[in-house]
């Protein structure tokens, strides 16, 4: 009989963490998944998608900055795939903590890459890149060989980590793939991402539980998919004949104020903006109610304006391709957090 193959998936408390953990399991893999220590860990995704307790899931403590941690775990769970999905993700958090970002972020997948290669160079391993490599954008629409251009502590670190990948392939001839992934969303996203903190205010301005939604800016364009379907791209990655790196994206941009009109638009509301820069409102149309107005503080120190991305290589090479539009994306997330809302869930 053919034995279950063995994955890794650093970042399981995470949105992409529990998506690819599900659709591994339901593959049939064995699945380890490491989150970190904390007085109060979070486990409200894998929860909710009622996996937790899944025999074939198994959770263990690591954490990504510390390298001999990386081969006890590499060691101990022996897995055919690992997936390095853990980083201190926020771009935002990446001005104020630019050197523990570059550790998590950046030398994190060292840590692994390098356990890799001591114990076991056969196994796979997939590197979490980001469109936020492209940052400060050298062409339009960005595909693989665009050139980057970082912009954020964040994007800095993700580079290393891209590069670190690639050379690791080369040097070494680990099977070492790196997804540059777009933004992409879910019901599952952090509350500290835009979509995620626009849906769920959205919500509580419809339950009368928050006045005003605040935000920083809102010109910023960005290419929004859906979640499920870019953990699936992760996973093709590793099963291709060789390693490689690939965009994946939707090839649609849209400004952060597309995405709450559309956000209030799925919950019934309709609104309208006024005035410019940091004196931009948006207001009920029917009743003229203040729903939206800028704070400075969330402003960015350097901002990524635009990314729109071309996955074709990914569709050629690998058949992905997205299917859920923008809007439906929207529609599911204002709907999770209507529902949140009226359960009194606070994730
Ligand atoms: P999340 O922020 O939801 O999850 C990040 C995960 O990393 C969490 O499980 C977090 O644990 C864990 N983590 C953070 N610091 C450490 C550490 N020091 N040691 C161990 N684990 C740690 O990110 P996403 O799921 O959205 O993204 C997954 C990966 O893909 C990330 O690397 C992200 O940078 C990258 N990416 C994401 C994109 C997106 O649009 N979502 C686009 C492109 C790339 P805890 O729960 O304890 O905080
Ligand atoms: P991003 O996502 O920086 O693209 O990184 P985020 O949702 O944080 O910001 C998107 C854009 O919205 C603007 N913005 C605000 N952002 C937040 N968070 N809060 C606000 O109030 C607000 N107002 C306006 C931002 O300035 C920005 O332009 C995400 C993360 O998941 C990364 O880990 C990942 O690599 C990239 O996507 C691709």
């Amino acid at each position: 009989m053919k034995t279950a193959k063995k994955a890794l998936i650093t970042g399981i408390t995470g949105q992409d963490g529990a998506y690819l953990a599900q659709l591994l399991l339901e593959k049939g893999y064995q699945v380890t998944g490491t989150y970190r220590r904390s007085s109060s860990v979070n486990f409200w995704r894998i929860e909710e998608l009622g996996i937790e307790a899944h025999p074939n899931l198994n959770l263990v403590e690591y954490d990504l900055t510390d390298q001999s941690s990386a081969i006890r775990l590499i060691r101990s769970c022996e897995p055919d795939e690992v997936y390095n999905l853990a980083a201190q993700s926020f771009v935002g958090v990446s001005f104020e903590q630019p050197v523990a970002t570059a550790s998590i972020t950046g030398l994190g997948a060292v840590h692994l890459l390098e356990a890799i290669r001591i114990i076991n160079p056969k196994i796979r391993f997939y590197q979490a890149s980001t469109s936020e490599m492209f940052g400060k954008v050298q062409a339009i629409p960005q595909v693989e060989d665009t050139p980057f251009y970082p912009r954020s502590p964040y994007g800095v670190a993700k580079l290393y980590a891209h590069w670190m990948t690639v050379n690791y392939r080369e040097s070494y001839g680990i099977f070492g793939s790196s997804g540059i992934l777009f933004n992409h969303e879910s019901p599952l996203r952090g509350r500290e991402f835009v979509t995620r903190k626009i849906t769920d205010s959205v919500a509580k301005i419809v339950r009368n539980k928050l006045d005003v939604l605040e935000l920083g800016n809102l010109d910023a364009k960005r290419d929004w998919g859906y979640a499920r379907e870019y953990v699936d791209g992760m996973w093709r990655m590793l099963q291709a004949d060789t390693p490689d790196t690939f965009v994946l994206a939707t090839n649609r941009t849209e400004t952060v104020r597309d995405f709450v009109t559309m956000a209030f638009k799925a919950a019934g509301i309709a609104v309208e903006f006024k005035g410019e820069g940091e004196k931009e409102t948006g207001h009920c149309s029917r009743t003229g109610k203040l729903l939206v107005r800028i704070s400075p503080k969330f402003y960015r120190p350097a901002e990524v304006e635009l990314l729109i991305g071309d996955a074709s290589k990914a569709k050629r090479e690998l058949g992905w391709a997205p299917e859920t539009t923008l809007e439906q994306l929207c529609q599911m997330m204002v709907e999770a957090d209507m529902r949140r809302n009226e359960l009194g869930f606070s994730f």
